[in-house]
């Protein structure tokens, strides 16, 4: 089996084995005696053993990242893992599992298991470590905080968290910046969400993909939801059996391409373009819902043409004053004057220009007609490589045979130098047609890839009171990337998270990562973050605890409680455990609940929101871990009433702090790199993006030999593009820029755009030939990027390479 070798061969080479040879006696130390190969470990326990010594069953919850979160219920025999199953939830919908979850019986138990504190002996990165304990670590980590405050202050310090450990004290302890302006899913929502200001500003959907069934044009652009919320996968076959049309377009046939109704490849990096077109040719027909604009949006409002500010009653005064209590003003049609836009009786004119005392003034909406005279139809279908006839064709369904939903991912356009345009072109596009807010089921947009996932925020838990100190830095205004100068950052706290992951251009990342302070790594398994600590925690899984309560979090509708389903294993400790022993050693004594059972009681007896209201503890404890929060639609949607908390109180479609980098309304831009005619095409011809798959959850999982022998590094591309370049189907490459190389095999493979090449993020390095997939992604900072809600994106799929045979 070539999977298991290339297996153990990256082990050998880089990892484990070779760490153990400095760590002695590390597996002893951890007595768990015989772990020496996952496969010995878990030999004892047989999934229906005839006659088991000793049986119980535990429930916890899984991984949030892939926007599942399954509820699993356990069995452990002689305790051990033995069989994971869906765990029983009051709403049936919820009762799911897939392979990464019932894969956690071998995967807990990987060689790639951290299981005792380490320090760094060889020089950083180079991954040597020597065996230390719990008190030495920590020690040697509260005395460099304390020095950190000291010398440089406390937002010197970063934390660096995904969304798996569900420590809230850790970073306000720390008194540290959290994860500084970090560039990622926030692309599209920069331009979407302000529109709406909708809280988390990360373009989340404006109703739950259960509303799919009532829609009747869905348009599915750049998310493969069916791979990266494959909880959602029931409401997408319901939506398309209930005659639902679901169009994906997609430059690459991915598994929802396949299974939607149409697909329409396009040109990667274009989605503005697509959008852009989209609108002006619904503008060209009015295809619009005019009353819809002037009840609800910004679209009336009167814009100073000489300077492309919004006219307010007070003209002076700053631009965040509430809309109400300096109104802006529309032309009234029916007094033929200026009037407040939210007066008694005002009909506000949509498509109109005027000159009050001596300057020229028109409508937004008349603004963006005339900026959408350059984006016609037909340069948008060159742009896209979309046929001019099917663009029109899907616009028309989108426009005219609603309800529809535009739908788009967080990974694809978003993950482009122009992302903001595109979301922003997306938010006025469904704007248009008067997607949000409405009494008509099925009308909606934005990311529907974590919308199963109460979008109204429901189930907000009470957080643990700490000191005042206790508060988290700002991050550095002026940064726009955590190896900026300006983002001031000398201490790293990876708690959950990555250098490989957290920005573009690896070979950046590893020079800055050397001129840290220090670096603390805390994670279950033996990431290539681990190699750049000074200190590594070694954390149990969401499947141990040292208590039987452990987190509880809000999440699909339910409250769920992860329980105790195995005794810590080796050294390891949670999460809970290594927050209080901080708090201890920072100076702040017993701040932190004694127990995670005192916390979670806390965070629900003291949760005011009404859909928490009366759910406790023993309840939870009593239903296998799984309540449903009180009062909740069958499907969420939010606006109702057209109510959003902008600055008028309507869709502010017209970005005014944008003035300045004339994207006030939505202006074309072309990618950074990967843009058609870039002259470094004749080098590097081929654009890279990357996907995440099934099997993955990013890095995660890349240790889990039963996920493992479905997949192996491959680098995909169009049987063309191999052929021209004399390759085939299993050869080794490598793949280069200017920013530097990686070498796996490649695959030919329709699926992929001529063109193109295409690799599952996150693997990690020593599962290539060599190098690491995020030495050759672009990490162009667009400058724009500051004015942005959530900062610059990182464009990991704005990138060029060539590929050769290694
Ligand atoms: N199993 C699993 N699920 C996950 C994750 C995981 O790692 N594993 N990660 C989670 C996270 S954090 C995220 S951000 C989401 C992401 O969720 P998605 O947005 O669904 O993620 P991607 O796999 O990046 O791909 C989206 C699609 O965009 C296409 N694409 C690439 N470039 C472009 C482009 O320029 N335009 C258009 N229109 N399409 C393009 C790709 O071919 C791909 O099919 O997934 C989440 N779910
Ligand atoms: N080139 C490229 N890079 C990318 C992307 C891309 O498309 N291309 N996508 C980006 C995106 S969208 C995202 S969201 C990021 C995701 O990148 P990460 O945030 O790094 O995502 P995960 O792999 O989910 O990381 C979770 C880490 O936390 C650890 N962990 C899991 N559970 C726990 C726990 O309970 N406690 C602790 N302490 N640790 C735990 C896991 O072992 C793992 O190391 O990657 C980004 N990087
Ligand atoms: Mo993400």
């Amino acid at each position: 089996m070539t999977e298991e070798k290339s297996l153990r061969g990256g082990l050998t080479r880089r990892g484990f084995l070779k760490t153990a040879g400095v760590v002695t006696g590390a597996l002893g130390l951890a007595g768990a005696a015989g772990m020496a190969t996952a496969e010995s470990w878990l030999a004892p326990s047989r999934a229906n053993a005839a006659e088991p010594v000793e049986e119980k069953t535990g429930y916890t919850f899984h991984y949030r990242h892939c926007q599942c979160n399954c509820h699993l219920k356990c069995t452990v025999r002689d305790g051990r893992l033995a069989l994971i199953e869906p765990n029983d939830w009051p709403d049936k919908r919820n009762e799911t599992v897939c392979l990464k979850g019932i894969s956690e019986i071998q995967h807990t138990y990987s060689v790639d298991r951290l299981q005792v504190p380490l320090k760094r002996v060889g020089e950083r990165g180079s991954g040597e470590f020597v065996e230390i304990t719990w008190d030495e670590a920590l020690d040697t980590i509260a005395e460099k905080v304390k020095e950190t405050w000291d010398t440089h202050g406390s937002q010197a310090i970063a934390f660096q968290t995904a969304v798996d450990s569900l420590t809230t004290s850790l970073p306000k302890l720390l008194r540290g910046q959290e994860k500084p302006r970090r560039g990622i899913d926030i692309g599209l929502g920069n331009g979407f969400s302000p529109a709406l200001a909708e809280s988390g500003q990360q373009g989340a959907s404006s109703n739950e993909v259960t509303d799919w069934k009532n829609a009747k044009t869905i348009l599915n652009v750049g998310c493969n939801m069916l791979e990266t919320c494959m909880v959602t996968a029931k409401y997408f076959f319901e939506a398309k059996e209930a005659g639902a049309e679901i169009i994906t377009l997609d430059p690459n046939f991915c598994v929802t391409a396949a299974k939607s109704s149409r697909w329409i490849p396009m040109v990667a990096g274009t989605d503005p373009a697509l959008y852009l077109g989209m609108i002006s040719i619904i503008l060209d027909n009015e295809w619009y819902n005019a009353p819809y604009l002037k009840e609800n949006t910004s679209m009336p409002f009167l814009v100073n043409r000489a300077d492309g500010s919004l006219l307010r009653r007070d003209p002076a005064a700053s631009i965040e004053q509430a809309g109400s209590e300096n109104p802006f003003l529309v032309w009234d049609e029916n007094t033929n004057s200026v009037a407040e836009y939210n007066a008694e009786g005002v009909v506000p004119a949509l498509d109109f220009e005027t000159t009050i005392d001596g300057e020229a003034y028109a409508t937004v909406f008349k603004l963006l007609k005339e900026n959408q005279k350059q984006y016609t139809a037909s340069w948008a279908a060159e742009t896209t490589n979309i046929d001019e006839e099917v663009l029109f064709e899907i616009t028309d369904k989108y426009a005219n045979h609603g309800p529809s939903i535009l739908s788009f991912g967080f990974g694809g356009g978003e993950k482009f130098y122009n992302a903001d345009v595109a979301g922003h072109a997306a938010v006025l596009l469904a704007t248009l047609v008067g997607s949000f807010g409405t009494d008509i089921p099925g009308w909606g947009a934005g990311a529907y890839v974590n919308a199963y996932q109460k979008i109204f925020g429901a189930g907000k838990l009470a957080s643990w009171p700490l000191p005042e100190e206790c508060t988290i830095a700002k991050a550095a205004k002026d940064s726009v990337d955590y190896r900026d100068e300006e983002s001031g950052i000398k201490f790293m706290w990876v708690q959950n998270g990555a250098f490989q992951q957290i920005a573009g251009n690896q070979n950046r990342t590893d020079e800055w990562a050397k001129t840290l302070d220090f670096v603390v790594v805390q994670d279950i398994w033996h990431t290539p973050s681990v190699d750049w600590a000074d200190i590594v925690l070694p954390v149990c899984s969401h499947f141990e605890l040292d208590e039987e309560v452990g987190f509880v979090r809000a999440l699909r509708g339910h409250v769920l409680l992860q329980q105790k389903v195995l005794e810590p294993l080796f050294e390891s400790k949670t999460d809970f455990w290594i927050e209080c022993e901080m708090a201890k050693r920072l100076g702040f004594g017993d701040v932190m609940p004694e127990s995670q059972e005192e916390l979670a009681r806390y965070q629900l007896d003291k949760s005011t929101d009404k859909a928490l209201a009366g759910i406790t503890l023993d309840e939870l404890i009593a239903n296998n871990g799984v309540v449903a929060l009180k009062n909740q639609p069958e499907i969420a949607r939010s606006y109702s009433n057209q109510t959003y908390k902008t600055t008028s109180g309507k869709i502010d479609v017209y970005y005014e702090n944008l003035v300045s980098y004339d994207q006030a309304l939505p202006r074309y831009e072309a990618p950074n790199e990967a843009y058609a005619d870039n002259p470094l095409r004749e080098t590097y011809p081929l654009h890279m993006t990357q996907r995440r798959s099934k099997y993955f959850i990013h890095q995660n999982f890349m240790d889990a030999t039963w996920m493992r022998q479905y997949y192996k590094p491959t680098i995909e591309m169009n049987p063309a593009d191999l052929a021209t370049r004399g390759l085939s189907s299993g050869d080794m490459v490598e793949a280069f820029n200017d920013r530097g190389s990686f070498s796996c095999e490649c695959v030919a493979t329709e699926a992929v755009r001529p063109g193109m090449a295409v690799i599952v993020e996150g693997i990690w390095g020593k599962y290539m030939n060599f190098g690491n997939l995020q030495n050759v992604t672009n990490d162009a900072v667009n400058p724009r990027g500051k004015a942005l809600v959530k900062g610059r994106v990182i464009p990991f799929n704005d990138t060029l390479i060539e590929v050769k045979k290694a």
